[in-house]
């Protein structure tokens, strides 16, 4: 969905655009919000990200690249916790009113970050990950009925993304809605239905904001570019869940009142992690 430019410049989406996101994450699983960070950030955020990568890949890729298949069986994505420091820990990632506002309505206001992290489509990929949610079930077999939207996924493209580099493949209009034992090993197994529901790959511009409710299905597509494909991704859930972000205390102290509350499940007063597979 695009937004009016005084949206933009004031940060401040108008009470219409926010009922509008809701409802689409709420009805249709996903959001997007295309072209909000400015290019600057978007630029700086890509630029940190890639030192991140590189550094990533000299010290872990040949443990990784296991029988030259490949990341992950040959998908070649990745996942990296990120360090959290400047620029990721920018207040345009982790707090952007946008998300906020949207996510208020929807967790109500006492949810926290739950995932600090990045999803990225390396070139090279042969294959697509298998269609997934990103969590399971929350009761195993036992609930038989759909749960409410209680985790929600907030990512940033940091390239513009296109068919040719590796954008997500979504299944939306229900696959966040379905029963919560159906996300169990023993429920339906998305990747064999997949084939016969409709999808989109997700085409954004970078600095875009999507926001999609964790069990909405998706995968990773194959990156026929030379360049890597990243998107920043944080969860924001209404429950706790394992937490490993860890936050030095002075930079703790120095967040706004809301990002303090955000993090406040985090491990508060240890120093900053290198980038971390997943
Ligand atoms: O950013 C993407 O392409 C999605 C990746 C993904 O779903 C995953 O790695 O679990």
């Amino acid at each position: 969905m695009k937004i009016s430019k005084e949206e933009l410049e004031t940060l401040q989406l108008h009470d219409a655009t926010v009922e509008l996101a809701v409802n689409l994450i709420k009805v249709n699983g996903y959001v997007i919000i295309e072209g909000v960070l400015p290019q600057e950030k978007v630029t700086e955020l890509r630029e940190a990200f890639k030192a991140c990568m590189n550094w990533f890949i000299d010290k872990h890729g040949e443990e990784i690249y296991l029988n030259k298949k490949g990341f992950n069986e040959g998908t070649n994505h990745l996942g990296i916790l990120l360090p959290f420091a400047p620029p990721f820990n920018d207040s345009l990632v982790i707090e952007h009113p946008f998300a906020l506002a949207i996510i208020d309505r929807i967790l109500g206001t006492d949810y926290a970050v739950t995932l600090f992290s990045s999803n990225t489509s390396l070139p090279g990929g042969k294959k697509a990950q298998p269609v997934h949610p990103d969590y399971g079930a929350r009761f195993g077999d036992l609930c038989k009925i759909s749960l409410p939207i209680t985790d929600l996924v907030f990512n940033i493209p940091l390239v513009d993304v296109d068919d040719g580099n590796g954008p997500m493949e979504i299944w939306p209009g229900g696959t966040h809605l379905l029963p919560d034992h159906y996300y169990g090993p023993n429920g339906p197994n998305p990747d064999e239905l997949a084939s016969h529901m409709h999808s989109i790959k997700v085409h954004m511009p970078a600095g875009s904001i999507l926001i999609r409710d964790v069990r909405m299905w998706h995968r990773g597509t194959p990156n026929r570019s030379n360049e890597i494909r990243p998107n920043l991704a944080l969860i924001y859930s209404a429950s706790h869940r394992d937490n490993s972000v860890q936050i030095p205390q002075e930079t703790y102290d120095n967040l706004s009142e809301r990002a303090k509350h955000l993090f406040r499940w985090q491990k508060i007063g240890y120093p900053v992690i290198e980038p971390t597979h997943e």
